[in-house]
This record gives structure tokens, C-alpha cells and sequence, in this order.
């Protein structure tokens, strides 16, 4: 893997590609010889009481081992059971067992970071400017945005366009998402639409352009972590938020404190986080991560390795059908007759259909499912099932959508890893 010489790297790509060398800055570090940045933010409250210190069973530790005291610090607070993909940036995946609330806690709402967050907020003082291709450009604070719009609550699904990634074969780069980069929680907010309408998008305009607060991993002010954008059609569905408040309480930190926006049923990277700004535009936004291969799939299957010109990528747009199995948690053994619940989603549409199968896909049964809470919100599945006899079984999950579209068991692999919507697995051993 190249990495910009100017860029950190993460505690785990750093024990991973230098394990010597890192060990040598945490544990036998001369003072003014450990200047990197992760060294002093997440190593300096568990460092101190480490630095000096000698490891007894130094020769038994694997290389590459993030030490314990290093891994998490700080880093997740706020947050419950999440699987870290990375620190630097901020990464972390939720168990697909612990998604099995209908709306997702703020504890247990992923994780995906491109930048650093923005170091101290206060919503009090936060503006969101809206200008670019508009009649009246306006900078509002957030209680500005409560007092002139109406405040909506909405549970609302985001995806990270890369979820799945783990899946493909060969492997595709980026951040290793197996199921749980999607959650829906309860999302409290104005509608963009009423502020962009208020704000009067010129004749003209097609899409918007999102910025936010985070910084850049170089550390260089002039260079944004991420600036994608969206259709101006797709910011005027009354299911798109600016959203202030997360599950009734405030947004936590990652997810983009004090203010954000939610695009439900499109890539997460729509959902801009640490929302400063919003600029309209008489073009296709082309800010970082909006071209290339970011967010953009090739128009037709490729193989591993084939050349693909970038006028053959196109943007994603809405995120395609998927389910997932919340209950019972892989790999856990069970009793004969049970429950298996979880929810579905499909980007733009309803899902009309999830079927489970016991029997590696030979036979299918229809699980009971709910409607959306409102449109953008995941809906809930169950099904009873009875297994026939004591072993090993896979409950396998396959939604399908009101257009008629239906999960597949495998699907064309993308240079990034994008849209991966193949079947949930889960292992059980029947009891
Ligand atoms: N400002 C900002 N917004 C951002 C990102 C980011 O790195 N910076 N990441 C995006 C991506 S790729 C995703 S998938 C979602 C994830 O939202 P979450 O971290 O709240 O789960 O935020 C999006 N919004
Ligand atoms: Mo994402």
C-alpha cells in the first residue's frame, strides 16, 4: 500500500507495516523522539503510564500487535461493541447482532470518516451557509434553521457506499466494511428542500455541493477530507434532512455533531457531516471524492485488472436493495424452533419481499414484513423457523424491492468495492 509521504498513518497500519519501529516509539522511546501525531492525541493519556516500561513476554507478542492500551483510547467513546477498522481516519463497523433495534442507537451508529472531525463544536454558534446559484445566499445558525423551518423526525437508513467491501474477490481497497456500515436511526431536522427553496436555486441549477468542518489527514488547511454533492431533484425529496438532533439527543461526535445532513437510501457519503456549507451549481459537483473512481462504478462488469477509462464510471446514485440478519448473531448456537428477524432496505424504493432459506437456497419461505416507518427508514423482517434436526445450518436473507429487484448471491466485482447488496449469511448450530 503507497501512502503520501505527508500523511500519518493509523496505530493499526502503523504496527502493521512497521512493528519494530512502532514498538521502539511506544515502548522505548526516547522523550523528543516521538512526534507523530497519534503518538501525542490518542497515546498520551495511556502512554504515560507505559513509556519507560519494559515488556517481560516482548518476544511472545505477535507481530504487528496494536497493544491494548493504545487501541481504543478515546477513541470510541460514546460508542458500544463497534469493530474499529481503522483510527486515522476514523473508521468503525457495527456487529450485525447489534443492529437489531428497529432505530439504531447512537451508540451502535457506524462509523466512516474520511478526515479528522473538527476538534471542539459548539452548536450554539454553528452557521450553515447556503450560496452558489441562488437568489438569496444566507448563513442561519442552527437555532435560526429551527425557528424559520419546520422541525421534522424521521428514522432514515444511511448506507456507506463501500459496505460489502470485505466480500469481494480479489479484494477491492479501502476500508474492510463486511455488513455493518448502514444504520437507521431517528433523525431530527429541517427538510433541505424548504431551506434550498427559501434560499431560491437559480434557473439553471442541477446539483448541489456539500462542506463540512473536518480537516484534511496532511494536516493542510486548503485541502478538504471530502466535498460530494447530489442531484438538485434528489435535495428537494422532503426525506432529505439537515439534521441537528440523532435519536432525540445530540449527534455524537463522529456522526457529525452538531449538524449534518442525511440523504437516506444514497451512498452515506451524501450525508455530509459537520455541515458548514451548501453551494448550488449550474454542474455536476467535482470536489474531492466526486470523481475518479470515488463513489463511481464502472457502466458496465469488469474484470480484476481491465482498464477503465473515467468516462466509463458514473456516480452512484441510490443504493441498491439489501437486507441484513440481526437475530440470532452468527456463529451462535440455537434451539430448533426461533426467531430470526433484521431488516431490509432498498435505496428509493420499498422493499415488498424478504424470503429466508435454511437449506443453502434450494427452498425459500416469505418472512412477515413491516412497512417503513416513513419513506428512507429501513423496514423490520421476522420469521419462526423450525430446523429439522440438530447440525449446522446457514439462514441466508434475500429481499426484494418494488421495483423487482432481488438480492443476489454474487455480484460483479468494481474496481473500489462499491454496491455490494449479495445475500446476508448467518451460521447457526442448531441445539
Ligand atoms: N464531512 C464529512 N462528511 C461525511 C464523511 C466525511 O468523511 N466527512 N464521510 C461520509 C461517508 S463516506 C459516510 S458513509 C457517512 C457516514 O456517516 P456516519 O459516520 O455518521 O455513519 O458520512 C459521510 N459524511
Ligand atoms: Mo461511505
Amino acid at each position: 500500500m503507497s501512502r503520501k509521504r505527508n500523511e500519518t498513518p493509523g496505530l493499526y497500519a502503523f504496527f502493521a507495516e512497521r512493528p519494530e519501529e512502532a514498538r521502539r516509539q511506544f515502548f522505548h522511546a526516547e522523550p523528543g523522539l516521538s512526534r507523530r501525531g497519534f503518538f501525542i492525541g490518542a497515546g498520551s493519556t495511556a502512554a504515560g503510564g507505559l513509556l519507560g516500561l519494559t515488556i517481560p513476554y516482548y518476544a511472545n507478542m505477535p507481530r504487528g500487535l496494536v497493544p491494548a492500551a493504545f487501541a481504543d483510547a478515546d477513541l470510541l467513546v460514546g460508542k458500544d461493541g463497534l469493530t474499529l477498522l481503522n483510527d486515522r481516519p476514523l473508521n468503525a463497523e457495527t456487529p450485525a447482532h447489534l443492529l437489531d433495534d428497529a432505530i439504531t442507537p447512537t451508540a451502535r451508529h457506524f462509523i466512516r470518516n474520511n478526515g479528522l472531525p473538527p476538534e471542539e463544536v459548539d452548536a450554539g454558534t454553528w452557521t450553515l451557509t447556503v450560496d452558489g446559484l441562488v437568489d438569496e445566499p444566507v448563513t442561519m445558525t442552527i437555532q435560526d434553521l429551527q425557528q424559520e423551518f419546520e422541525v421534522v423526525t424521521m428514522a432514515l437508513t444511511i448506507e456507506c457506499g463501500g459496505n460489502g467491501r470485505a466480500f469481494f474477490d480479489p479484494p477491492a481497497t479501502g476500508n474492510q466494511w463486511t455488513v455493518g456500515a448502514v444504520a437507521c436511526a431517528e433523525w431530527t431536522g429541517v427538510r433541505l428542500a424548504d431551506v434550498l427553496r427559501q434560499a431560491g436555486p437559480k434557473p439553471g441549477v442541477v446539483y448541489t455541493a456539500h462542506y463540512g468542518a473536518d480537516t484534511h489527514l496532511s494536516g493542510k488547511p486548503d485541502k478538504l477530507p471530502i466535498s460530494r454533492g447530489v442531484p438538485l431533484a434528489k435535495a428537494m425529496t422532503d426525506n432529505v434532512l439537515i439534521a441537528f438532533a440523532m435519536n432525540g439527543g445530540p449527534l455524537h461526535r463522529q456522526n457529525g455533531a452538531p449538524l449534518r445532513l442525511v440523504v437516506p437510501g444514497w451512498p452515506g457519503s451524501c450525508s455530509h457531516k459537520w455541515l458548514t456549507r451548501i453551494q448550488l451549481r449550474d454542474q455536476v459537483h467535482d470536489g474531492p471524492k466526486m470523481t475518479g473512481t470515488s463513489y463511481r462504478v464502472p457502466r458496465y462488469p469488469v474484470a480484476p485488472g481491465d482498464e477503465v477509462p473515467n468516462e466509463h464510471f458514473e456516480i452512484i446514485e441510490r443504493m441498491p436493495v439489501k437486507s441484513l440478519v440481526t437475530f440470532p448473531a452468527n456463529n451462535s448456537p440455537t434451539a430448533r424452533e426461533i426467531e430470526i428477524r433484521g431488516h431490509a432496505w432498498s435505496g428509493d424504493r420499498t422493499v415488498v419481499g424478504v424470503d429466508l432459506s435454511m437449506d443453502f437456497g434450494a427452498t425459500w419461505m416469505a418472512a412477515d414484513l413491516d412497512r417503513p416507518a416513513n419513506s428512507g427508514a429501513w423496514q423490520d423482517w421476522r420469521r419462526r423457523v423450525v430446523f429439522p434436526e440438530a447440525g449446522y445450518y446457514e439462514i441466508w436473507a434475500r429481499a426484494t424491492d418494488s421495483d423487482g429487484e432481488m438480492q443476489p448471491f454474487a455480484i460483479d466485482w468494481n474496481p473500489k468495492g462499491y454496491l455490494n447488496n449479495t445475500m446476508h449469511r448467518v451460521a447457526l448450530r442448531v441445539t
